[in-house]
């Protein structure tokens, strides 16, 4: 009677682990952003909607005061002072730079700039659904071994191919499947 009684709850505490675990992984990949001092600089978070929407809650701190573009770059690579080990803007889709383009928008373009404070912090919520977490779409942020998020020196003027004129590269943070916490 005893064993007959005890089997269905480990099975039941084990399955509820397993699950929630699962869960976690998909839902919520954080990414730890650093300067190009290695200072911190916060962190990105990325989730993916059931309808396929990617939402990116950026909460940033220890950058200047100001406007500045936020993308997501084509490698998985933050090797500061410059970060231009990153490549060009993620663009699977050959187009050219910028929501405010005809031509455009490589799907690395975020529709906004992040204000930072004079506390030298700032937050910013993106919801897109031209990105994707999704293995198989041309569009994963996580394939080819994942991309990075940038934070430049400037606002992004949303147009000028192939940069928007964001200046240098000043925080960066890699996105790859392991960084899921
Ligand atoms: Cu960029």
């Amino acid at each position: 009677m005893r064993t007959l009684f005890l089997a269905p709850a480990l099975c039941l505490t084990a399955c509820l682990t397993a699950s929630s675990a699962l869960a976690k992984a998909k839902d919520a990949l954080v990414v730890p952003i650093k300067t190009s001092s290695g200072q911190d600089a916060g962190k990105a978070s990325f989730h993916e909607s059931k309808k396929g929407e990617l939402t990116i809650k950026l909460e940033l701190k220890n950058l200047p005061f100001g406007e500045h573009a936020v993308h997501i770059h084509a490698k998985a690579v933050c090797d500061a002072p410059d970060f231009k080990g990153a490549g060009p803007h993620f663009n699977p889709d050959s187009k050219q730079h910028g929501i405010q383009n005809p031509m455009g928008h490589h799907a690395g373009d975020l529709p906004q700039n992040i204000s930072i404070g004079e506390d030298h912090t700032g937050t910013a919520t993106f919801k897109v659904d031209y990105l994707s977490m999704t293995e198989g779409a041309s569009n994963n942020i996580l394939a080819n071994g994942g991309t990075a998020i940038m934070v430049h020196e400037k606002a992004d003027d949303m147009k000028t191919d192939p940069t928007g004129n964001a200046g240098n590269r000043i925080a960066c943070g890699v996105i790859t499947a392991s960084s899921a916490q």
